[in-house]
């Protein structure tokens, strides 16, 4: 089994929407269906193993209405064999009921984010009795959960998400830690690391993702400490100092390059299946 600690190859996770970026402001941003399809082929062509999604409506604004969210699972699913994960962190203005509704879309995987926690001017709510509904749903659902840590606390509150719960669906434990969010824990080497030596023995992996400024230092801080990494337009929009991306396969490209140079190649999405205990839900 691979350990927490070290890997051998480097799961690639892409974010490429989210729901926090005005279409108007970044047109580029996938947001349709169409241009979500386009990305994760390209994304999963050029090493991405997973895909973290977060849909919008025909207007491009964020929504977890039932028939989009839908519609975005399946039209991935058909088009590659990335793992299918649905946000079910929506946007800070959702009700957590309407959060629960995401596993309707039968994905491969959720976010489950372990606390409630500052979100630049605004508060990410997480509170206990949502995980642990959120958690029990995916259990019955065989959805596996990404465990979601934006701060310290998080990773305590995942160990006692564990001792209440039990394993996820699949028996894998693989968490994201989130960092340099306006509030929430920074995006610093020490802060990742101090995370990393916190998790419960029961995680089989982890990755990391810097919000903004600090996505390319904290890529290459979880490349040397054996964590997986994720990319895209949800956490980071430049590509370098002033030079916005005008696509998410830009940050999939360079962090499978990174990963090829530091000897732990980007997994294949059959790979990232089986570090995550993943369902198999393909028609195929
Ligand atoms: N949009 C943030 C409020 C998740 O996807 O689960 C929450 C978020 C986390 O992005
Ligand atoms: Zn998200």
């Amino acid at each position: 089994m691979m350990s927490a600690s070290s890997a051998a190859g480097t799961l690639i996770t892409v974010a490429p929407t989210g729901a926090e970026t005005a279409k108007a402001d970044v047109p580029q941003l996938p947001t349709t269906l169409d241009e979500l399809v386009e990305t994760a082929r390209r994304c999963e062509a050029a090493g991405a193993g997973l895909i973290h999604i977060h849909v919008r409506d025909r207007e491009h604004r964020p929504t977890l209405d039932a028939a989009y969210l839908r519609d975005a699972v399946v039209a991935v699913r058909e088009a590659t064999d990335l793992v299918v994960q649905l946000s079910t962190g929506g946007s800070v203005h959702d009700p957590l009921e309407k959060r629960l509704t995401v596993l309707d879309a039968d994905p491969d995987s959720c976010s489950l984010t372990c606390g409630t926690t500052n979100f630049g001017d605004d508060v990410f709510l997480n509170p206990w009795g949502f995980m642990v509904d959120l958690y029990r749903l995916a259990q019955e659902r065989e959805v596996v959960p990404e465990f979601e840590l934006f701060e310290l606390g998080h990773v305590h509150a995942l160990r006692r998400l564990i001792d209440t719960c039990g394993l996820p669906f699949g028996g894998k434990v693989h968490v994201d830690f989130v960092t340099g969010v306006p509030g929430a824990m920074p995006g610093t080497v020490e802060a990742l690391l101090a995370g990393v030596a916190m998790l419960p023995a029961e995680v089989t992996s982890w990755s990391a993702t810097g919000i903004g400024r600090a996505h390319l230092p904290i890529l290459g801080a979880a490349l040397a400490a054996g964590g997986h990494l994720r990319v895209g337009m949800e956490d980071n929009l430049f590509v370098a100092r002033g030079q916005v991306a005008q696509h998410n396969v830009e940050f999939v490209e360079r962090a499978a390059t990174l990963a090829g140079l530091m000897q732990r190649p980007a997994l294949s999405t059959t790979q990232a299946r089986e570090l995550l205990g993943i369902k198999d839900r393909r028609a195929r």
